[in-house]
């Protein structure tokens, strides 16, 4: 079983012909997201990283569905145009959580869907194989405090919906030990692929332990769809960034650590604080945090494929 359940009827969800098809035929299907493309990297490298991501799931024997709201249609798989649409420098789209949908559905406005919303969408539309960046986390605490309130939906939202989400780590801006304590409270199983440590992003290793390693699709597939015989969570499979696509580890915590400071000193809250830390790096490190954020996305729709395609035999 590919898919977690056929929607209702009454389900608002608008998937293109092509993965309409693909779901009613029992094909492999994965679902992007559109955050990554609109928040997360500038206009033009954006739409070639959309498109080279839908070519590898394409490539690999799987159909891809890229999610966004546009006029309050939530759209399961974009047409050329939508994705330019989703991708355009003045496309000014809000970021939709997975609580910002009922509102934008009913008011007809348009917005890129993150992690949160994306799982929800692609769930009800039938979709159980999610490929993206990173996910949200646990942020880490403002200078002078201890603790912190910024908890990304992501995390609920992997505790309740039943979708496989390939990410290559929490975004190295989180407080990485506490993402992966609240992971744990919400029964969502942790998988790292081929490694012994949860990767971190940019960086191959957070340090930490990953509470079960896989090594191949097959073996995902397996846990995959034996977890979901036991519970309605979802599952996070962390797959490192390629060795070629590192970051550097100095750079990287010095741009992490200026980073912070900006978000601090500008009083930068809640959605806007990881785009404004992603912005920060790609322009601060000339684009290689960009080099590494486009090719370990693609790794993960490659690997979201390998474990859709296993989950539809
Ligand atoms: N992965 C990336 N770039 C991104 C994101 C993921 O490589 O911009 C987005 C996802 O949509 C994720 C969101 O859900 O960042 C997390 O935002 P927040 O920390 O506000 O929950
Ligand atoms: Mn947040």
């Amino acid at each position: 079983m590919t898919s977690t359940s056929r929607p209702a009827a009454s389900v608002p969800v608008t998937p293109s012909d092509e993965v309409a098809d693909a779901l009613e035929a029992g094909r492999p299907v994965v679902a992007l997201e559109s955050t990554i493309l609109s928040h997360g990297l500038p206009p033009g490298r954006n739409l070639r990283v959309g498109e080279r991501l839908e070519d590898t799931v394409r490539a690999a024997g799987a159909v891809p569905a890229t999610i966004a709201v546009l006029d309050g249609r939530a759209l399961v798989g974009l047409t050329r145009p939508q994705l330019e649409r989703v991708c355009a420098a003045d496309a000014d789209l809000d970021k939709l959580s997975a609580r910002d949908l009922g509102p934008a559905l009913a008011g007809g406005t348009s917005g890129a869907t993150t992690v949160a919303s994306t799982s929800v969408l692609a769930h009800a539309a039938g979709i159980g194989v999610f490929a993206t960046g990173g996910i949200g986390g646990v942020h880490l605490p403002a200078p002078g405090e201890t603790a912190t309130w910024d908890v990304s939906a992501d995390l609920g939202v992997l505790g309740r919906v039943p979708v496989l989400v390939v990410c290559s780590g929490m975004k190295s801006i989180l407080d990485i030990p506490a993402t992966l304590e609240v992971l744990e409270t919400g029964s969502v199983p942790v998988l790292g692929y081929g490694v012994d440590e949860f990767p971190a992003f940019y960086l191959r290793s957070s340090g930490l332990p990953v509470p079960h390693r896989v090594d191949d699709p097959e073996q995902v597939a397996a846990v995959v769809a034996a977890h979901r015989a036991l519970s309605p969570s979802g599952v996070l499979l962390a797959n490192p960034v390629p060795e070629t696509a590192e970051m550097d580890r100095d750079l990287h915590d010095r741009l992490l650590a200026e980073g912070l400071e900006k978000v601090a000193r500008a009083g930068t809250t809640g959605a806007d604080v990881t785009p404004v830390l992603l912005e920060h790096f790609h322009t601060a490190s000339n684009g290689v945090s960009l080099d590494a954020n486009e090719e370990l996305v693609v790794a993960n729709a490659a690997l979201a494929a390998r474990v859709a395609v296993e989950l539809a035999r």
